[in-house]
């Protein structure tokens, strides 16, 4: 019987295994059937944009959790294909923080080059994976979201790449319910021009709430106040934005925060991160975590503990990116392909462990890049991976976290060399806090006007 691997999710990790096995099999390896089943009817998953919140047109869940006017917020050499560079791509160096439509592209450029579309079954959710101790298959119920029919399929291999970031984690305060604005989470915003003269309360101290405040304030919100729950993020923000210790309740539409102070408030965006969420998995299946960089019960942060046929692209809180999900992806495919083993479950557990053990021990942003550094080094010492400078990254990534600290409106000015050919990416032609209009065609070439 043909061995049979489900990849779950065509997002970008995905669309790594995708592309791994394809490589392999270029390269004459004798790879087994591969079937990726996507619940959107489009790939690229987050990168794929959307209008849509809540539910999407068949009822499901809306995968989208991306807006308008979404730039880059790392620099994009961090996260370039080594075997697909952005040069290759575009045809020339690009600037180091292209926004949402450019990235999509870029990713997608790849898939399409391998032409790995063909192994996927657009509108078709997982519904549920179970595993048989007796046949050590997997056997996986599919819904064809068009026709509404559910059927079974049975596989050796099964590899999750659904994301984590989709279903969102929403707090309660006091007050929500008669605040007479709109509240939502940071899964449902999509064009910040809605909040253009408002006075916007943004909870949440992480990539998000940085992002969504500083949205809001450039497409026109009279004040962003964000609101913190452990630790400010302290950057220098432009005039108008401020942050201020944790929401302890609303009183009608006036805020009151820890310290005492209050602020009339018309709407408020939950930045308050997303929830590992896998319904469609059997409870002794199911990865449980938070938003870490090293989730534990994943060996090489990939296989499942108890199953290593079980495995899971992406799951980390992620510095890496694209590079990563290619690491885990290659790592994978070698040892569905045998080319790589794994050592006792016991060895797995005590190697999960130290990771898990050092990363508790991690104090700052540079300490957490050169951790998911080391993880994803680790992982292409052993793979044909082709070679980039790896260790560029490191520093590159620090120097954006310094640039951050320098000016949050400013740090995408800047341009970096890439570790794949050495070529320093052009400065953009106009500052970001400037630029409007975020479309790859405007991005690529001059602004239609000044
Ligand atoms: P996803 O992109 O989430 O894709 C998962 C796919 O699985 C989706 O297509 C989904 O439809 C599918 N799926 C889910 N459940 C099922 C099911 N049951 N059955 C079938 N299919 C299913 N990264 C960067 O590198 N740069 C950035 O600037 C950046 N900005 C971001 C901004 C936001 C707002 C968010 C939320 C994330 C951002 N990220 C960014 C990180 C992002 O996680 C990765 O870039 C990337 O999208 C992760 O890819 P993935 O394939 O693991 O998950
Ligand atoms: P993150 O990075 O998981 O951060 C979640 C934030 O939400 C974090 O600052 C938390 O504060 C805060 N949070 C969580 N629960 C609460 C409650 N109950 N009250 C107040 N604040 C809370 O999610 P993001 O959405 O920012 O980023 C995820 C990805 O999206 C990322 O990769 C980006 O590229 C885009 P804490 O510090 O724990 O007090």
């Amino acid at each position: 019987m043909t061995s049979r691997i489900a990849v779950i999710g065509a997002g970008p990790s995905g669309l790594s295994q995708l592309h791994a096995f394809e490589e392999a099999r270029k390269k004459g390896a004798d790879v087994p059937e591969v079937v990726c089943f996507e619940k959107q009817s489009d790939w690229g998953g987050l990168w794929n944009y959307s209008w849509r919140t809540g539910l999407d047109e068949f009822g499901e869940p809306a995968h989208g959790s991306m807006y308008r006017f979404l730039w880059s917020n790392g620099p994009k050499e961090c996260l370039e294909f080594a075997d697909y560079t952005f040069e290759e791509h575009f045809g020339k160096a690009i600037p180091s923080f292209p926004p949402r439509e450019v990235l999509a592209d870029y990713i997608l450029g790849r898939a399409k080059k391998n032409d790995v579309r063909r192994f996927i079954q657009f509108s078709t959710a997982v519904r549920f994976v179970s595993h048989d101790a007796t046949t050590d298959r997997f056997t996986v119920t599919v819904e064809d979201l068009s026709s509404n029919e559910t059927r079974q399929e049975v596989f050796d291999h099964v590899i999750v790449a659904t994301g984590h970031f989709s279903v969102p984690n929403v707090p309660h305060y006091p007050g929500f319910e008669s605040f007479p604005g709109r509240i939502l989470h940071s899964h449902d915003f999509r064009d910040a021009r809605e909040f253009a003269g408002q006075n916007v309360l943004v909870m949440g101290s992480s990539y998000s709430a940085e992002d969504l405040a500083l949205q809001s304030k450039k497409y026109g919100a009279k004040s962003v106040t964000i609101t913190y729950r452990t630790a400010p993020m302290d950057f220098k923000w432009p005039e108008g934005v401020e942050e201020v210790p944790q929401l302890v309740g609303m009183d009608g539409d006036v805020a009151r925060f820890k310290d005492g102070t209050t602020r009339q408030i018309d709407a408020i965006v939950l930045c308050t991160g997303y929830k590992h969420h896998f319904p469609f998995l059997a409870d002794e299946l199911r990865l449980r975590t938070k938003n870490v960089l090293y989730p534990a019960n994943l060996y090489k942060g990939v296989f499942w503990l108890d199953n290593p046929k079980l495995m899971y692209l992406g799951m980390q809180d992620q510095f890496y990116t694209m590079t990563l999900f290619d690491a885990e992806a290659w790592y994978a495919r070698d040892y569905v392909l045998g080319r790589v083993s794994l050592p006792s479950r016991e060895e797995m557990a005590a190697d999960i462990e130290a990771w898990v053990q050092r990363e508790s021990t991690l104090t700052d942003d540079a300490g957490m890049i050169d951790f998911q550094a080391d993880h994803v080094a680790e992982l292409l010492a052993e793979v044909d991976y082709p070679k980039f400078d790896l260790d560029l990254t490191r520093k590159l990534f620090r120097d954006w976290e310094h640039d951050k600290q320098e000016s949050i409106t400013g740090y995408r000015d800047r341009g970096f060399p890439s570790p794949c050919t050495g070529t320093e990416a052009p400065t953009h032609h106009t500052p970001w806090w400037e630029a409007m209009d975020d479309s790859l065609e405007t991005f690529l070439n001059a602004p239609k006007q000044s």
